[in-house]
């Protein structure tokens, strides 16, 4: 661990020949950790077993829990958030147009063009930074057949106008979830909402299993398709009754969630305690801290930090700052989906009618947080950001 010092003065900073802040990086996403001795145990228990994959008892175990945890029927395990969205969209047979927001991380985009169907950028709201109903219904054309909301940085999505839209216009809603792993919409847990919910359990996510992912849902004939699709179709031995493809989570990336999930309360404290570190030394600063509604369950994964016009110094000013200093901080999402080059060819106009998502994509910084994160470092990167604003 990096002895803790503040930094005096702007002529200490890194990128005014000061040493870096940190010997060693602080990431964004630095995996959140459960106990080894519990892995290792899960370790001998596989070697045991000699049951590595397909259904095994440890993914049932995991499903059963993470169902019961989001209050939901259904988990559907999955290899990755990737392949349980194409899944989750191949399910619910969406073709022709899906509208999603551009401000979200690029496999959202591209697990529709992976299907072959064309993903419609709407803009955000710029203060939840989620989707705009009225925004998506202005997308709306004979082709659309379903949207897809994200909660990003764990923040619901407007799920109740978002589903006012999609039963006027006939349409299937689903949700990207990769970060709202134990959130909450007006105090129900997320996995209940739309036709089915997408988690996502990347090693940087708030709850990891290496890679791994899960559709929730409630509905059992979607749940039962997607258990078809996820393993080639096979309802038994030689009986192929669906298409499908390999989505199948191993059993030692269940052993990591099981692990990870015994841990979760550890990992939730730790980030609730650095993201109020962060709101405490923030509060005097001319930048916007992502603020979560108290009444919701939330993670506090993501440590948002906006640059507004009455910054003195730019985003990538700040974030070059940083990174001198060893800060690994992230512009997530910027460009925005549309701005990447397979969706800017597609629609090369696309941001025309994304302000919002451009205003926001160009003053997000995300900050590191997790259970391998200090307060006394949360404290440290804040000097240095408060020390750039100074020194403009
Ligand atoms: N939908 C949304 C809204 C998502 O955010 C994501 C994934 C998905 C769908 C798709 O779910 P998955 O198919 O991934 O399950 C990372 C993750 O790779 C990605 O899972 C995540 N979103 C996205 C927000 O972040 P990058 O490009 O930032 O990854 P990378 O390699 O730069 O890693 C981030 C930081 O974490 C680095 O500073 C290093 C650190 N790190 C990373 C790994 C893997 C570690 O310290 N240890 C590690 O093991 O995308």
């Amino acid at each position: 661990m990096d002895k803790i010092q503040l930094k005096k003065s702007k002529s200490d900073l890194a990128i005014n020949g000061g040493a870096p802040a940190f010997q060693q990086p602080l990431h964004v996403g630095r995996p959140n950790m459960g106990d080894k001795a519990a892995f290792m145990r899960y370790v001998d228990q596989i070697f045991d077993n000699r049951w590595l994959s397909n259904n095994g008892p440890l993914v049932q175990e995991l499903e059963q829990r993470i169902a019961n945890y989001h209050q939901v029927k259904h988990c559907v395990a999955m290899c990755n958030g990737t392949i349980a969205l194409e899944i989750a969209i191949r399910a619910l047979e969406l073709t022709g147009e899906v509208i999603l927001p551009s401000y979200t991380f690029i496999a959202t985009a591209h697990a529709l063009h992976w299907q072959e169907i064309t993903p419609v950028f709407a803009d955000i709201d710029p203060v939840t930074h989620c989707l705009d109903p009225e925004a998506v219904r202005k997308m709306i054309t004979p082709k659309t057949t379903g949207i897809i909301g994200v909660h990003l940085w764990g923040h619901a999505a407007p799920v109740n106008d978002l589903q006012a839209v999609a039963d006027e216009y006939g349409l299937q809603l689903l949700f990207d979830a990769a970060h709202a792993f134990g959130c909450s919409y007006q105090g129900q847990m997320i996995g209940n909402f739309g036709r089915c919910e997408v988690l996502s359990f990347h090693a940087t996510k708030f709850f990891n299993t290496f890679e791994g992912g899960a559709v929730l849902t409630n509905d059992d004939e979607l749940a039962e398709k997607m258990r078809l699709m996820r393993n080639f179709g096979f309802a038994g031995m030689d009986n192929v009754i669906h298409p499908g493809t390999n989505g199948k989570m191993t059993e030692i990336c269940a052993a990591m969630g099981l692990v990870n999930l015994d841990n979760l309360g550890v990992v939730l404290e730790a980030n609730r305690r650095n993201y109020l570190a962060y709101q405490q030394e923030f509060a005097d600063l001319p930048v916007r801290l992502f603020a979560f509604d108290e009444r919701e369950r939330k993670n506090y994964q993501y440590v948002v930090m906006e640059v507004g016009e009455v910054c003195p110094v730019s985003r990538d000013e700040i974030v070059k700052a940083l990174h001198a200093e060893n800060v690994l901080a992230r512009r997530y999402f910027w460009p925005g989906c549309h701005n990447m080059k397979p969706f800017k060819e597609l629609f090369p106009h696309a941001g025309l009618l994304l302000q919002n998502t451009q205003l926001v994509a160009d003053r997000v910084i995300v900050l590191p947080t997790g259970n391998a994160m200090t307060v006394e470092s949360v404290r440290l990167v804040c000097n240095i950001i408060s020390l750039n604003l100074e020194s403009a």
